[in-house]
């Protein structure tokens, strides 16, 4: 066996979680996949550079100019657009808030072994490109076809299988979500780590669905069966189950911690009075945060809402809090129209996936003289 194939063997082999130092191998990950900072959450619009990243391969440096979307398989009158073409379509910017399904990952015991996610993996971009339906339908689904697979430029192996990034949804999802296919981001056309020259943006879902560097749209009269779909983004207890599939984003709220941070630990330190606290909450499937408490030790307060930006993007929530001498334990807690609340405690998943536990932030209040 050569040394390739033990490469191979060692990662299709790799331990499926662990607990307690992070290894080399999730460092290397954190490097190459940032987090948003969270004192952006004072903005609606996540600035550009400090929105999120999660590229599981390498970033493949395409050119717009000769890029083409290839529409084919069970369809009836398959045909290609090039970007021009695209940007000629009828354009649609909406602000929608993408999360990572793999976001708050390090704080379940043991925690997956994979990119190693605290709070961050979160931004509200203003994405600019066209609605998917009419080009599906335009291509005309043939009767047999029951989903359409998305693939994508970037290609690599995960625990041992080669494949090509890709997704799919059914025809009855691609119906019931307002799936867009986006070539700019905050009026910018896309940089390359978000997907250029063309992504997916499938709102209300985890990120995974909204492919990046997208080159073609396949109609498949049988399930996909993409490892991205099959072979992860599923809940499971167990390796051997089959799980049940990740969709749309559970109901988060995140705050700005408050006054200033010690450099390595991120503690807070604030002087006695009111101190403003303030975030942004969110749920999934268009579903509307109706209600965000903060929890100042074990005593939970309403917060002021904001507007809600757009059905899929997330709302400014704030509360004036009394800070008094100590130390003190800050958490916020939203609830959705449906009536999903966060949970205090993380839900086990093997793979870490949805957590949507409350932020806890640590607060030092005292009389520091140089704050
Ligand atoms: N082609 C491709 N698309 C992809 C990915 C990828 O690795 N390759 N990562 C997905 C995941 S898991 C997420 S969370 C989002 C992240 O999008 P962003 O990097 O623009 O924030 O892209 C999704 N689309
Ligand atoms: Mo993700």
């Amino acid at each position: 066996m050569s040394d390739i194939d033990n490469v191979f063997r060692h990662k299709a082999e790799r331990r499926a979680t662990q607990d307690g130092v992070f290894s080399a191998d999730e460092v290397g990950l954190a490097n190459r996949n940032h987090g948003a900072l969270l004192e952006t959450l004072k903005l609606d619009i996540t600035p550009t550079g400090a929105h999120y990243l999660l590229t599981h391969f390498d970033v493949p440096l395409l050119e717009a100019d000769s890029h083409i979307l290839r529409f084919h398989g069970a369809f009836s009158k398959p045909y290609s657009l090039d970007m021009a073409q695209i940007r000629a379509l009828p354009p649609v910017t909406m602000p929608v808030t993408l999360e990572c399904a793999g976001n708050g990952r390090t704080q379940m015991s043991p925690r997956s072994f994979s990119m190693p996610w605290t709070y961050e993996a979160v931004g509200t971009s203003e994405w600019t490109g066209t609605p998917l339906r009419p080009l599906i339908e335009r291509a005309g689904p043939l009767p047999e076809a029951i989903e359409v697979s998305f693939t994508a430029a970037d290609f690599g192996f995960d625990k041992g299988h080669a494949h090509a990034f890709g997704r799919s949804l059914t025809l009855q999802q691609l119906a019931d979500l307002d799936v867009l296919l986006v070539y700019e981001m905050n009026g910018q056309p896309l940089l390359p780590q978000h997907g250029a020259p063309l992504r997916l943006i499938v709102p209300g879902w985890y990120g995974m669905a909204s492919v990046k560097w997208l080159t073609d749209v396949e109609a498949l009269t049988s399930p996909y069966q993409g490892f991205q779909q099959v072979g992860t983004y599923r809940f499971r207890q167990t390796p051997d189950e089959p799980g049940h599939p990740v969709t749309t984003i559970r109901v988060k709220s995140l705050m700005v911690p408050p006054g200033v941070p010690d450099w390595v630990s991120r503690k807070r330190f604030v002087t006695p009075g009111v101190v403003p606290v303030q975030g942004r909450a969110w749920s999934g499937a268009g579903v509307p945060v109706e209600r965000v408490e903060v929890g100042i030790d074990d005593y939970w307060h309403d917060a002021d809402l904001g507007a809600q930006v757009g059905p899929y993007a997330w709302r400014a929530w704030r509360f004036d809090w009394q800070a008094t001498a100590g130390a003190h334990v800050l958490r916020c807690r939203a609830t959705d129209a449906n009536g999903a609340v966060q949970p205090l405690d993380p839900v086990w998943d093997l793979a870490g996936f949805a957590n949507n536990v409350v932020h806890r932030v640590e607060v030092f209040v005292g009389d520091y003289p140089e704050l």
